[in-house]
Parts: structure tokens; C-alpha cells; sequence
């Protein structure tokens, strides 16, 4: 169907005029083949976020799983501790490792932005609609991802249910284009040669041979940099940050150095509280008034409890390697003490709960709560840590009592806890 258009059939001067792009790198081979690089790292990027939000479970702030059922059947498991940390290590790392990827594909394609007349007929109208989806769905998603692992939470929105919602949307978006640009793809590359223009320098770069409706340039300059040296220079980019981002997690220790954007800095002293603070006890208003003498953990199931720190300390103690897994990428191991989750929960005649709400001194923030399953209250290594690295834990790591529970993501991993409320 075509439609009639109050707007002038020639383009007006500027960027909707072809002959303005000029790069003669720009065409159908160098679209697929970034394309085709960066998919790999979105899959791994989308899976490992579903996972982070089966990782969230009872604590997730979607309606049951996003859309009224859970999208993965299964609950988050404690059997082995580094889960959380390489899942969304390589959320992050994937992620970031995409968005040099992400912009020089957007610039191979700008052309088509500007497209003349901007709406054909009601075909090319749907197909601009799912491109506007995919660009502003892969701008959103990135962004605020980047943001979230730099800035924390510098929005009035919601990250998480935003976050995750416009990945659906993108990912969709996504599905739709790879399908249809699949014969673009395979066509260019049977022409063109998956990585042959690789092989080329400067001297030996031609255009792609021109093609109407394609970001071909009617009239290509003369190159300045080869095709190899523009996807070097974007996939070093690439590999750098990527690398910047697993020197963040616990799993990459010598890496360390390189993780030049680590909000949270590089250098820590020796002592055995000095790792990674996320937020301090001064920042979250909690005072030493407040985890002195006085502080009491109070428990609740069939019966109510309430305990001293030299109370818990006379309990069992229990000491495992466990991580810190936050959901911004870093993760750190260190060696933890305390009482077995499983023993509170007994002390409070509630063994075998199906899940526990634990508080925290903190009054305010998002963080100040989290809820434990079943599953998490009962393994052996889950624990209300008291010590880490054989030192009292210090306010910043959430002194008196701290929750450390295997492949829990670190939000959860609740501060200065003050009560513990279990639940059938
Ligand atoms: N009460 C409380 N607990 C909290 C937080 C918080 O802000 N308040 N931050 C959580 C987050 S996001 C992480 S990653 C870990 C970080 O623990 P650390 O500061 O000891 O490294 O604590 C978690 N526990
Ligand atoms: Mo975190």
C-alpha cells in the first residue's frame, strides 16, 4: 500500500540527501559482520540477566517472574557459591564489552536514520516502528546498565523492572531483525567473504559495490582508514573494557589493576576487613549507638528470641570462602564465621521455614531488607556472619551480624542486620 505524503519527494539538503554519507567503509558487509560480533555477547548478556532475575526470586520487584509465571522453573541454587558472581560478571563484562560494538554499528547504519521519504508505505512504516524499538530499546538497556555499575541509582525510575522490561522489548526487536536481515547477511558475506576484508590496508580498501536502499554511499571519498584498522581500533576497545571488568571480580584477582573503572577502586590495605565497601554505615545513618551493647537480633517463628552478640557467638560457629557477588559485576571472596542460618531459624522454632524476612539497622534505602528461601536458610554454608578473615566484622562490612549466603547476589547479603522474621 503506498501512501500519499505532504512531504516534498526530493530530500531537503542535509543528511536525508545520500550523497551526504560519504564513508566509503559504510555498506552491507560491514553491518553483518558487527552485527554478527556483537550477537554472541548479547546472548550471553540476555541469558546471564534472566538468570540474575531467577537469582533475585522472592525478592524480585516483577509480578511473579514479569509476566504472571516465572520465565525459568526452577529456584536459585546455593550448592555452588561462585554462581552468582560468574553469572553476572559476565552480565556486565558481556554488556560492556557490546556497547563500542553497539555504537560503531549504529554508525554504520546512521544513513538509514535519515531515509527519504521517512515513511514508504505501511511495510516500511512497521519496519522503522521495529527498528525505533531495537535502537531505543538497546540505548535503554545499555545505558541504564552502565549507569547502574557506575553511578548506582541516579534515576527517580526504577532500575531493575526497567531495566528489565525494555531488555523484552529489545531483545523482541532484536529476534524480528535478525530474521529478516538474515539474507543480507548471508548474502553479503557469500559475496564479500566472512573476514576477507580483514585481510585489506588502507591502499587495497574499496567501497562495497553500491546498492540503492542499502547505507552504500552513491558517492564514496576515498577511504582513510581501512575496514581492519576502524574494527581493530572497535574491538580493542572492546576487549579493554572487557578486561577492565572481569579485573572486578573475584574470580580475576591479578586483573585487579586493570579494572580502572571499579567505582570502588583498585587498592585495598591488608587488613582483613579492607575489601570492597558498597555502602558505609555513615552513609545508611547507621550509628555505633546503634550495634553497641545494646543491639539485639531479634528472632521470630513459633516463638519470638532475642539475642546478644555474645550470645551468638557462644552458638556453633561456622567459618566458609564466601563472595560478595554484586550486581554491578564485582565480586569478592573472603573467609567468613558466624551461625548457621538453620540454627537461628531452629532458636526461633522454625526449623524447616519456607522462607525468612531479614532487616537491617538501616531505616531507609532499598536495601534494608531481603527475603531467603528455603533452600538458602538451610545450607550448611549460609550463615549470620559475625567475623570475617578471624576479625570482628567492621561497620562498613555491617557489623554486629551480616547475612552471607552462597550464590545470593550481594544485594542480599543484608548489613547490620537487626531482626529475623521466619515464615511458613
Ligand atoms: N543494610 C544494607 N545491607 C547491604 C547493602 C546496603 O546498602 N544496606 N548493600 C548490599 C550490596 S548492594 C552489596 S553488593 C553488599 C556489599 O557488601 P560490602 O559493603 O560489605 O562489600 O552488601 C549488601 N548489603
Ligand atoms: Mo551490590
Amino acid at each position: 500500500m503506498k501512501l500519499s505524503s505532504p512531504l516534498p519527494a526530493d530530500p531537503p539538503p542535509g543528511p536525508t540527501r545520500p550523497d551526504f554519507w560519504k564513508s566509503p567503509l559504510r555498506g552491507p558487509w560491514l553491518s553483518s559482520f558487527l552485527g554478527s560480533l556483537m550477537l554472541p555477547f548479547i546472548v550471553i548478556c540476555a541469558v546471564t540477566g534472566f538468570l540474575s532475575q531467577v537469582a533475585y526470586g522472592e525478592n524480585s520487584l516483577l509480578p511473579e517472574g514479569g509476566f504472571g509465571f516465572s520465565l525459568v522453573p526452577f529456584d536459585w541454587p546455593t550448592g555452588w557459591a561462585m554462581l552468582y558472581a560468574l553469572t553476572q560478571g559476565l552480565h556486565v563484562t558481556s554488556g560492556v564489552i557490546a556497547i563500542p560494538l553497539l555504537i560503531a554499528k549504529l554508525w554504520s547504519v546512521m544513513p538509514k536514520l535519515f531515509e527519504w521519504p521517512p515513511v514508504r508505505s505501511a511495510s516500511h512504516l512497521l519496519e522503522r516502528l521495529s527498528l525505533a524499538l531495537l535502537v531505543g530499546g538497546a540505548l535503554f538497556v545499555f545505558f541504564t546498565g552502565l549507569l547502574n555499575i557506575q553511578l548506582y541509582y541516579p534515576w527517580n525510575f526504577s532500575f531493575v523492572p526497567s531495566h528489565y522490561y525494555a531488555a523484552i522489548v529489545f531483545l523482541a526487536a532484536l529476534a524480528l531483525h535478525v530474521t529478516l536481515k538474515y539474507t543480507t547477511v548471508r548474502r553479503s558475506f557469500g559475496e564479500q567473504g566472512v573476514v576477507r576484508p580483514l585481510k585489506y590496508g588502507l591502499k587495497q580498501t574499496v567501497p562495497e559495490p553500491y546498492r540503492e536502499d542499502s547505507t552504500t554511499s552513491p558517492e564514496p571519498a576515498a577511504p582513510t582508514v581501512s575496514r581492519r584498522a576502524m574494527l581493530g581500533t572497535v574491538g580493542g576497545v572492546s576487549v579493554g573494557l572487557g578486561l577492565m571488568m572481569v579485573g572486578q571480580t573475584s574470580v580475576a584477582e591479578p586483573l585487579r589493576q586493570l579494572a580502572l573503572l571499579a567505582p570502588r577502586g583498585r587498592e585495598y590495605g591488608d587488613g582483613p576487613n579492607d575489601f570492597q565497601v558498597n555502602k558505609t554505615a555513615d552513609a545508611v545513618g547507621v550509628t555505633p549507638e546503634m550495634t553497641g551493647p545494646g543491639w539485639r537480633l531479634r528472632l521470630s517463628g513459633s516463638r519470638q528470641a532475642s539475642l546478644s552478640r555474645e550470645q551468638l557467638l557462644a552458638m556453633p560457629q561456622h567459618t566458609y570462602d564466601l563472595p560478595i557477588a554484586c550486581v554491578e559485576g564485582w565480586s569478592t571472596t573472603q573467609t567468613w564465621t558466624g551461625v548457621r542460618l538453620r540454627d537461628l531459624a531452629e532458636a526461633a522454632g522454625a526449623a524447616g521455614a519456607g522462607q525468612v524476612l531479614v532487616k537491617s539497622l538501616q531505616e531507609a534505602g532499598s536495601f534494608n531488607e531481603a527475603i531467603l528461601s528455603s533452600e538458602q536458610i538451610d545450607d550448611e554454608k549460609s550463615l549470620l556472619a559475625l567475623r570475617v578473615n578471624g576479625a570482628d566484622i567492621s561497620m562498613d562490612h555491617g557489623f554486629p551480624a551480616r547475612v552471607m549466603v552462597p550464590a545470593l547476589p550481594g544485594v542480599h547479603n543484608t548489613k547490620w542486620v537487626s531482626s529475623m522474621e521466619f515464615q511458613s
